[in-house]
């Protein structure tokens, strides 16, 4: 049976292209493979963002990242589900790739050069990232990582590493691959820079959790096709993220009508935006109400956490153990 592996950043409020390029996939797969689907709130992975040395800030997101993935529907009776920090052997191995990974590899990873650019002291930890990324996977032996396109370099590092550790020590990890929603590869910001992002802000995102009307406000004065200047103009809805977005929310019927009617000009931005907002109610609605039933009942989360971490402990443990015996580390007794 496969086994999957994928994590989630506490860097801030889950939005929808977490959503929809990953967490959708992770409920999918968890349906499939049970206690074999993996996920975790990679809280380590965080620190390497320059706002997460905030004590009480990390810890609420963590917990508020765990409750929004219960909420979109992964049942943590079904899946395993932890928080990274709990279980220390994401590190030792991280450790142990770190020593087969050149130091050029990572530098040319575009996620870290796109973020490193904007910091003045870059933290090493930065660039350790797709060390640890590698190690979250492999710890589990895991085959199949569901995330959006923006990994796909760091899940063929991942694959590398593997290939390297079983070239030195012996076959022991499977390569893996990642698993893409084909509809969601990359979900653009609202605000039209790029891809959206937790750590590029409020403006970027459109909360999974975030109230109906302040997804509105967003959506009211986000740019649609610039060419389309006039509301008499014609526009192409394939260069507008409002079009983007009808796709992953709306209707066939209400995208057929949308599309036709800005190519046409039968339509305004305005009343696209509002058959736009009818489909994100629709579909964001169910999913914080059922957040809202969870904050009610933080102890059902918490618990869920506690035997999530001694879950993935049992599958990581001996996973280790073979790795430290390869490695040719001393043991006694
Ligand atoms: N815009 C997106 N479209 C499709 N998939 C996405 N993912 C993230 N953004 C998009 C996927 O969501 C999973 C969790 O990734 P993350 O926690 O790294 O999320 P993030 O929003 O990218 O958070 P950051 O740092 O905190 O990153 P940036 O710098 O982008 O803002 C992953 O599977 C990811 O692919």
């Amino acid at each position: 049976m496969p086994r999957v592996f994928s994590g989630i950043q506490p860097t801030g409020e889950p939005h929808i292209g977490n959503y929809f390029g990953a967490m959708q996939n992770y409920v999918k797969l968890g349906d499939l493979y049970g206690k074999n689907s993996i996920y975790c709130v990679v809280d380590l992975h965080a620190l390497t963002s320059p706002t997460a040395f905030d004590r009480q800030l990390l810890a609420q997101r963590t917990f508020d990242m765990a409750l929004a993935n219960f909420a979109v529907g992964l049942d943590p009776q079904k899946v395993t589900f932890f928080v990274q920090s709990h279980v220390p052997e994401h590190q030792e191995l991280s450790w142990i790739f770190t020593n087969l990974t050149p130091v050029g590899e990572l530098e040319r990873m575009t996620q870290y050069k796109d973020k490193s650019e904007q910091l003045e002291s870059v933290p090493s930890g930065l660039l350790m990232y797709p060390v640890l990324m590698a190690a979250d996977i492999l710890l589990y032996k895991a085959d199949t990582v569901p995330v959006g396109e923006d990994q796909t370099q760091h899940i063929e590092l991942t694959r590398e590493i593997a290939r390297k550790f079983n070239h030195a020590f012996g076959e022991t990890f499977p390569e893996p691959k990642a698993e893409y929603n084909r509809q969601a590869l990359r979900i653009p910001g609202v605000d039209g820079n790029g891809k959206m992002g937790k750590s590029k802000g409020e403006t970027s995102t459109l909360g999974l959790l975030e109230p109906l009307d302040a997804i509105w406000q967003k959506l009211r004065v986000a740019p649609t096709d610039p060419a389309r200047v006039r509301r008499t103009d014609p526009g192409d809805p394939d260069k507008c993220l409002i079009g983007d977005y009808h796709k992953l929310f709306s209707d066939l019927p209400t995208i057929d009508l949308v599309y036709q009617g800005c190519r046409t000009a039968g339509i305004g931005c305005v009343d696209c935006k509002k058959l736009l907002m009818k489909g994100v109610t629709e579909h964001l609605t169910p999913i914080q109400d059922r957040a809202e039933t969870l904050r009610q009942d933080p102890d059902f989360v918490r618990d869920a956490l506690v035997q999530g971490a001694r879950e993935a402990r049992a599958i990581a443990a001996p996973i280790m153990d073979e790795v430290r015996t390869k490695v040719g580390f001393l043991k006694l007794g």
